[in-house]
């Protein structure tokens, strides 16, 4: 599946990260924001701030902590809500680049919707995907990635300080070298905080450096998350298959961790003899 251009692949070698417009339409960008408010009442996983707990837990919860449909929300685990929430995992064209840049032995590894409406009080942060490890792993310009990730925009972002995503280009292949030493935040020399309208997608990896700016428009910033990794590397939104994959196409199910058989040490190890033909299919 060769879907990315020759400028696209020096893109995401040089600066790490792919701007796609339109991957979603205006149908599905007011569905998909209609959703968020819908599932905000529901029961879900939300960060848990225990702080026996390392950071980044979810806990399940009633409904979100702020019920305002304008209101922070940061839900996981998004497949079991709707349909549709299943049908993005391998819609076209956003998963034919996935297959692109990564090869055919994937999974997903998470799904996640956050809200960040316009506050004084939010700075903004910055980090890497996959923890502490991968802000030492890295691999080659020519290599697919570990893991990576695409945050669709439900929101036009078309000023800075609107909620934008911001990334430190070229931080996948060169670590930011003191980062131990201060906190790196969306405001650190070298950031570069991205504009697009409702629908576009961001494409990187999980080690490029990466956060949200802070939101002082008037508008609550949406996006979707989807997350894809090696298929060793295994899902971190689920323990075993999910109940939801009785609902999934063959492709998706295998996307969400189901071989085809029944689970034994070193399944993973090896993928399945019809991986790729099940994914490019
Ligand atoms: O923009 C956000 O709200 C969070 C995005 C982010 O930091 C991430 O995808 O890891």
């Amino acid at each position: 599946m060769e879907k990315l251009t020759d400028q696209q692949r020096r893109q995401w070698q040089i600066d790490g990260y792919l701007h796609l417009e339109g991957a979603l339409s205006a149908q599905q960008v007011g569905f998909f924001n209609d959703e968020m408010d819908r599932v905000r009442a529901l029961p879900g996983f939300e960060p848990d701030n225990n702080p026996e707990l390392p950071i980044g837990h979810y806990a399940w919860l009633d409904h979100a902590r702020d019920l305002d449909p304008n209101g922070f929300m940061d839900r996981r685990d998004l497949l079991g809500y709707h349909q549709a929430f299943i049908d993005l995992i391998d819609q076209a064209p956003v998963f034919d680049y996935i297959v692109d840049v990564m090869g055919p032995n994937i999974m997903l590894s998470m799904t996640q919707a956050i809200a960040r409406p316009p506050t004084q009080k939010f700075p903004g942060y910055t980090h890497t995907d996959g923890g502490e490890s991968l802000r030492s792993i890295r691999v080659s310009e020519t290599s697919p990635p570990i893991a990576m990730k695409a945050m669709y925009l439900l929101t036009n972002v078309s000023e800075q300080d609107h909620g934008n995503l911001t990334v430190f280009p070229g931080t996948h292949m060169r670590p930011i070298p003191d980062h131990k030493d201060r906190v790196i935040t969306p405001y650190s020399p070298g950031a570069a905080q991205l504009m697009g309208k409702a629908g576009d997608v961001y494409l990187f990896p999980h080690s490029l450096w990466h956060g949200p700016a802070m939101n002082r428009g008037k508008v609550t910033r949406n996006v979707l998350l989807y997350n894809y990794c090696q298929l060793w590397v295994r899902s971190y939104d689920h323990h075993n298959v999910p109940d939801i994959a009785q609902r999934c196409t063959p492709r998706q199910r295998r996307l969400l961790g189901d071989l085809g058989y029944d689970f034994r040490p070193g399944s993973y190890f090896y993928v399945p003899k019809d991986q790729e033909a099940v994914i490019t299919g």
